[in-house]
């Protein structure tokens, strides 16, 4: 027999008309589902003026306000569940800087959907039942790991819970066990890869073919250092915990923006100062509806991750819409003096520049009540032990590259190998010290 090449063909390759009665279908019973079993929900609702049984098209849920952060944790901790309590069998919850946490839960069907959504991904990536699949995201209240683990389990693959951390461990068992897959933060696959080259271990020899990196943004050139370090296939994926988790849209081997799975997810992109739904093609905020979850369902909810929606049939084969590589998030996109500046333009001018090491922090400071951006980069090991170069001449060119490429002037400081903290989960790309002065 044949192997089939989609997890699931049918949903995968049908056509958009089918997709988007799937989707009212799904829209319809969510927000009856939702009316039926939470107060603020069917304030909304009433108030939106909507009765989910005369839904038409799925353009009329541009007639429901869209749900915030803050909603979420003024609702804290299950405000807005749907379900009684007794049916939730786990909660995940996502960290923030302040306020609340935002809590999320899922029924042992939703659980069933997250398996099912990421383990598509997976399958549809090459992964297979022969497959060692290391989990290196953090398990616990974030949802990296225990997604990775449900769908790796359900395609049948032999999972590594081994969550992040101990760098050196993961080495040794990625090379023992033979693992095929990896899944972490793309900021901690390239760590790995310092920590290999000073233990002498060689990729090369290793048994990886294919990665799904996600949880941060990261930039194209960003990817072509990890496929080379690494020697593996590198895929974004991308999720939230408000809409599932891991899971919600990855990259194909195409690697040509990331489908969504769109019969789970109704996407749409919206111009975040207006709230205007826009046209696919441009770039404006995520937002998500969830069609089928049942305790935590999420209705237009605003992920501030930039993006935009590319419709046109993949080469692969799917015909599931596919949104951009993320760009970033809204609430740190940078504005220095009056120019919007995205960290990941930043990092892809600093990978595109040989003789840096990929590891950066942006500081932000004020002098004189002015704004001061400054960019701190690692010179390569090599560069650095054979001062094969005068470095104030080479932090004028680093400057000269960001200047050119982006349209201010950004101070590069070059720092020692290995001086920049490392993450092992979601890296921290920005250092505001304007609110400490
Ligand atoms: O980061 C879920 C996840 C785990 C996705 C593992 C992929 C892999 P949260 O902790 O709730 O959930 O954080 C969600 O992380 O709104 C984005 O800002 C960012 N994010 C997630 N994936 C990507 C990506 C998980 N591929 C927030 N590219 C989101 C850019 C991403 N940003």
């Amino acid at each position: 027999m044949t192997e089939k090449k989609f997890w699931d063909e049918k949903i995968s390759t049908a056509s958009q008309p089918e997709i988007s009665s799937i989707q009212l279908e799904g829209l319809k019973n969510t927000l009856k589902h939702a009316y039926k079993n939470n107060k603020y929900y069917k304030k909304v609702i009433d108030e939106a003026g909507l009765n989910p049984d005369k839904l038409k098209d799925i353009r009329d849920i541009e007639k429901l306000p869209f749900t915030s952060k803050d909603n979420l944790r003024e609702n804290y901790p299950f405000g807005l569940f749907c379900t009684p309590l007794s049916e939730v069998i786990r909660v995940h919850s996502s960290s923030g800087t302040t306020g609340n946490p935002t809590v999320v839960g899922y029924t042992s069907e939703d659980i069933d959907i997250w398996a099912e959504v990421l383990a598509r991904i997976m399958y549809d990536a090459g992964v297979r039942k022969e497959d060692v699949v290391q989990v290196s995201h953090g398990f616990g209240m974030f949802t990296g790991g225990f997604g990775f683990q449900y769908a790796a389990e359900k395609i049948g693959s032999m999972v590594i819970p081994i969550s992040g951390g101990n760098t050196e461990r993961q080495l040794k068992i990625m090379n023992d066990f033979k693992s095929t897959v990896l899944c972490c933060t793309p900021s901690y696959a390239l760590y790995m890869s310092e920590v290999a080259e000073k233990i002498g271990v060689d990729f090369k020899k290793l048994r990886l073919k294919v990665g799904f990196f996600g949880a941060e943004p990261w930039s194209e050139s960003m990817r072509s250092e990890i496929e080379q370090r690494l020697s593996i296939t590198a895929l974004d994926s991308y999720g939230l915990s408000e809409v599932i988790g891991p899971g919600v849209s990855c990259e194909c081997l195409e690697q040509n923006g990331l489908h969504i799975n769109e019969d789970h997810f109704l996407t749409e992109i919206i111009d975040p100062e207006t709230g205007k739904v826009l046209p696919d093609g441009e770039k404006g905020e995520l937002v998500f509806t969830s069609l089928t979850k049942k305790a935590f369902p999420v209705l237009r909810y605003r992920t501030k991750d930039v993006s935009y929606l590319i419709r046109e049939k993949c080469e692969c084969g799917k015909t599931f819409a596919r949104m951009a590589k993320p760009m970033g998030r809204s609430d740190d996109m940078l504005i220095i003096r009056g120019v919007n500046v995205f960290p990941s333009q930043i990092e892809e001018v600093l990978m595109g520049i040989e003789d840096l090491e990929p590891h950066y922090l942006i500081v932000l400071d004020r002098e004189n009540y002015m704004d001061t951006i400054e960019v701190w980069v690692e010179v390569s090991e090599k560069n650095f032990r054979e001062k094969i170069m005068d470095l104030e001449a080479f932090e004028k060119t680093i400057e000269n590259k960001l200047h050119s490429a982006i349209g201010i002037r950004i101070k590069a400081s070059l720092k020692e190998p290995r001086t920049i903290t490392r993450s092992e989960g979601k890296a921290q790309r920005v250092l505001d010290r304007r609110k400490s002065n």
